[in-house]
């Protein structure tokens, strides 16, 4: 009688493990409806942007570029990542050099199953699109354009520290996204598109690692009732994690921010890396239609300060995220 128990708890125990075994190794992204994830703090996220702008525009060269530097170091680290500096020499359109870095965080770097998120942190030294032209030569200060994806980049670590998820998640912010071709500028005749993404491009091609299942570029997710569109050239070069971050915002309840439909091409760090390092990877980008400017208002303008970022963007695109991760 006894035994016969034992026999049957022993079944019993297999068949939990076995169904256990099953679920874990599905390979449906329908898991995010099982799994824990974690409350993303937007508070906490707008923080750092106001601690980034505080620095002041990190615009290449300045000091408030190195420092910023220095603090976006000690808050990955301070999260639990494995830190380092990229230091590259960039060279701008107008054939000016500048000292730089592209900054990388590792969460758990021995895990093998890996998800990039990248965004850049430098500040575009040139309001070129403000509607004061007495601005255009003034830099901008870039808690969106900039900021936000950094901060939403941190706070996301800090969570992987509290709570484990399944995969490794690297963080790379790209230096010198921002300074390409001035509008104001005429004396161009180069290619327009290799005078922005210089961290990018100085990344995609001296990579610290490539075995990531893929890569999502936050840009600008700080705006005020911004709405993310399927960015072209994301659908073209790794259209199923459009389909799984699009699915991963609506399991969230963001289905309205992350919007089913087209939005612009964008020249932006995702094309090196897909192009060059071979990692489909998305960009996560607003898209006003209704706007003079598709990509807001606030857009390369002195007014992309931290009054202008919305609170509810940056944690609808960081709960999207840790979905995203935490799902996976
Ligand atoms: C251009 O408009 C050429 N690129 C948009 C990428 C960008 C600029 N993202 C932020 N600032
Ligand atoms: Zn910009």
């Amino acid at each position: 009688m006894k035994n016969t128990y034992i026999v049957i708890c022993v079944i019993a125990a297999c068949c939990l493990a076995a169904c256990k075994g099953n679920k874990a190794t599905t390979t449906e992204p329908t898991g995010q409806d099982s799994v824990q994830v974690p409350e993303f703090d937007a508070d906490s996220a707008m923080a750092s942007i106001v601690k980034q702008c505080a620095f002041g525009p990190r615009t290449l060269g300045s000091k408030a570029h190195s420092d910023c530097a220095q603090y976006i170091e000690e808050a990955f680290k301070a999260a639990g990542c494995e830190v380092s500096r990229q230091d590259a020499e960039f060279t701008l359109y107008n054939g000016q050099k500048f000292k730089g870095c592209n900054i990388i965080a590792s969460y758990k770097p021995e895990l093998q199953e890996r998800i990039l998120l990248c965004s850049h942190w430098d500040s575009r030294p040139w309001a070129d699109n403000d509607p004061d032209a007495n601005n255009h030569h003034s830099p901008v200060m870039a808690a969106n354009d900039g900021a936000s994806g950094v901060a939403v980049m941190i706070e996301i670590a800090r969570k992987l520290k509290e709570q484990a998820p399944a995969v490794g998640v690297d963080f790379v912010c790209f230096d010198a996204e921002d300074a390409g071709l001035p509008e104001w500028e005429t004396a161009f005749d180069g290619d327009e598109q290799d005078t922005w993404c210089l961290g990018s491009q100085y990344w995609a091609n001296n990579p610290h690692r490539t075995d990531f299942r893929f890569g999502i570029l936050l840009d600008m997710v700080g705006g005020k009732e911004a709405a993310f569109y399927k960015e072209l050239f994301s659908q073209h070069y790794a259209a199923s994690v459009v389909t799984y971050v699009w699915e991963a915002a609506k399991d969230a309840g963001y289905g309205s921010v992350f919007v089913d439909s087209d939005g612009g091409g964008i020249t932006d760090d995702h094309l090196p890396l897909n192009r060059v390092a071979m990692i489909p990877t998305i960009d996560v980008i607003p898209y006003y239609p209704n706007m003079e400017h598709s990509f807001g208002s606030t857009w390369h303008t002195v007014k992309d300060t931290p009054e202008n970022i919305d609170i509810n963007t940056l944690k609808a695109v960081g709960q999207t995220m840790l979905q995203v991760i935490y799902g996976y």
